[in-house]
């Protein structure tokens, strides 16, 4: 399709726009339950449109915007474990990201540049995020072997540390299983060898803080993390995207700074240009509305749902990889793909887990409990 030489009514092009929407899917019709997607809040969609001009990347024209995004950094850090009672949270600092992938880029960017070393350790659980880094940055990824319960294994992160070693990386809240590593035992080791600790927190960010169970141990509490990923565009209910990259020590930004003569700013430390600045504000929004106690009631409605329906696979013969740790439920069944494919059929959208194989559902706000019921309904006549 080429450029129309003349332009088309706005009614005309809407229409277009109409169409093409009707294609997609839609998180309302609680259908979706393999995204870590979900509906944002109205007040997020609303702040986006009133912000829908700025350019944080060049801060100089949009400090009012930037004010919001130091805000909305200083409550992330806050909630990752960062308080102020922790030595040193003074020098913390960070910075809004386009998600977990620009998260985890610029993390190992910046330990890269700080220990000129070659390698970093993941987790075999890892996002493939990690490898666009790698490819991009010329690291070469060591991966950590899982244990049983498919967290990283201690043993095999210790051998795997060596001269050349920039980074490790543990996840809290693992993409296929939603699986925490351990993160304390992680960041003592790190600290012991020297080593730059990052934790791609990108979905369990905005569930773990609200369990009982994890307060405490998978954040900054852990004196050896040193950079956290947690993304509001997943759990977090914001507009998408809308990513964080938080450091304990906010200084390590200008190890990937460039100068910019031209901009209002002398230099330019992100590895986008302009940025993703409507998020920010729609992060902001959704944050102060809900505060702590909204978040946890948004939490534990997912976590219950999340129960339910592992207990409900059950009684269908699927027996799930772990029971819920956070609003990820992974079911064992032979050949998942065509599972997944059958019920896409019937208008379902799961999704697969690999290690091990499985079907993967994640009850994102947007799901009900009458959804659960409707698609067991058809994964039982699936089955037969
Ligand atoms: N780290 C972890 C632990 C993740 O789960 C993800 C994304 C990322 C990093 C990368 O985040 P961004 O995609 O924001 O850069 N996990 C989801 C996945 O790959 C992303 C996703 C979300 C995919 C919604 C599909 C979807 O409908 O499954």
């Amino acid at each position: 399709m080429g450029l129309n030489p003349t332009g088309l009514s706005c009614e005309e092009v809407l229409d277009e726009l109409i169409a093409a929407h009707d294609l997609d899917q839609h998180f309302r019709d609680g259908r979706i339950m393999g995204s870590m997607c979900t509906s944002p809040d109205e007040l997020a969609k609303e702040a986006y449109m009133l912000f829908i001009e700025s350019n944080l990347g060049n801060p100089g024209l949009c400090e009012g915007t930037s004010v919001l995004e130091q805000k909305v950094i200083g409550m992330l850090l806050d909630l990752m474990g960062l308080t102020q009672e922790i030595p040193g949270s003074d020098r913390a600092g960070g910075q809004m990201v386009s998600g977990g992938t620009e998260a985890n880029i610029t993390a190992l960017w910046i330990a890269r540049n700080l220990t000129g070393k070659r390698e970093f350790i993941i987790p075999e659980s890892a996002h493939f995020s990690l490898f666009k880094a790698a490819d991009l940055l010329g690291l070469t990824p060591r991966v950590a072997r899982l244990t049983d319960k498919f967290q990283m294994d201690l043993d095999h992160l210790q051998e795997l540390i060596g001269p050349d070693t920039a980074a490790i990386v543990g996840i809290a809240g693992t993409t296929e299983l939603g699986q925490v590593d351990p993160i304390a035992e992680i960041g003592t080791i790190a600290l012991d060898a020297r080593v730059p600790f990052h934790v791609d927190a990108a979905f369990g960010g905005f569930v773990l803080p609200f369990l009982p169970d994890f307060k405490d141990i998978y954040d900054f509490r852990s004196p050896g993390v040193s950079t956290m990923g947690v993304d509001p565009h997943k759990m977090g209910l914001a507009t998408i995207p809308s990513g964080a990259l938080l450091l304990r020590d906010g200084s390590l930004m200008d190890r990937i700074a460039v100068r910019t003569p031209y901009l209002t700013s002398e230099k330019n430390a992100s590895l986008s240009g302009t940025r993703n600045s409507a998020s920010v504000a729609a992060t902001y929004a959704i944050l102060r509305h809900l505060g702590y106690q909204g978040y946890k009631s948004v939490v534990d409605r997912c976590m219950d749902d999340s129960r339910y329906l592992a207990s409900k696979l059950k009684g269908l013969g699927i027996q799930p990889v772990l029971e819920p740790i956070v609003n990820v439920v992974a079911g064992r069944t032979r050949d998942p793909h065509s599972v997944v494919k059958a019920m896409r059929a019937k208008g379902w959208h799961l999704s697969v887990a690999s290690h091990p194989p499985s079907i993967r559902f994640i009850i994102m706000p947007h799901i009900s409990r009458s959804h659960i019921d409707a698609m067991l309904i058809d994964l039982e006549d699936i089955l037969g």
